[in-house]
């Protein structure tokens, strides 16, 4: 099983060189809100701790997890941030909603991720009950929302750096 006994939040090859002049949107769903609540805190705790400016900080909320694509979409093209991070909590129920809204929220950041080259970070829980949820979220298995920040920040790092490589002799 993936993270089994693993903290999320020890994230090893977070190799974060420079967080300052970042600007960094989080799109929160409402839905579970005990869950994305602790996420949120865990992703804003993050990014301060590396540097990003509170004022570069951009929060906004959507109604579900299923919203979090278009969520971005409409932050990427109003404040074009350098990334955006989605965070939601998807609990398996007795419908087939899970599969639905786990999918769709996956494969939505994935190819507008790809679409504008902004990196769209995928922040949400996909568990089986709500106690593994919380165990996620700032539990025993740490906090997906400091892994999100963390993710945001190298991909960010990694565009960064590679235009500064583009024109320069090799
Ligand atoms: C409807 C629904 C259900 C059943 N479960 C969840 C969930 O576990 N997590 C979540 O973030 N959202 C859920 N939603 C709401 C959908 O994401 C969405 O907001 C609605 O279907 C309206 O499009």
């Amino acid at each position: 099983m993936a993270s089994k006994k693993k903290n999320l939040s020890s994230f090893e090859g977070a190799s974060v060189t420079d967080a300052g002049e970042m600007r960094i949107g989080i799109v929160t769903a409402a839905w579970n809100k005990e869950v994305t609540g602790s996420l949120l805190r865990g992703a804003i705790k993050t990014l301060e701790a590396e540097g990003v400016d509170r004022k570069d900080i951009l929060l906004y909320e959507v109604p579900g997890s299923f919203e979090l694509p278009q969520g971005a979409s409409f932050l990427i093209e109003s404040l074009q941030p350098d990334a955006v991070i989605c965070l939601g909590c998807v609990i398996q129920g007795e419908t087939r909603h899970f599969e639905f809204i786990s999918h769709s929220v996956a494969d939505g950041c994935m190819n507008l991720s790809l679409k504008t080259n902004i990196p769209v970070i995928f922040g949400v829980l996909t568990t089986d009950n709500h106690e593994q949820a919380i165990q996620r979220a700032g539990g025993i298995h740490g906090n997906k929302g400091d892994e999100a920040a963390y993710t945001a920040i190298q991909m960010v790092n990694m565009k960064r750096m590679l235009k500064k490589k583009k024109g320069q002799p090799s």
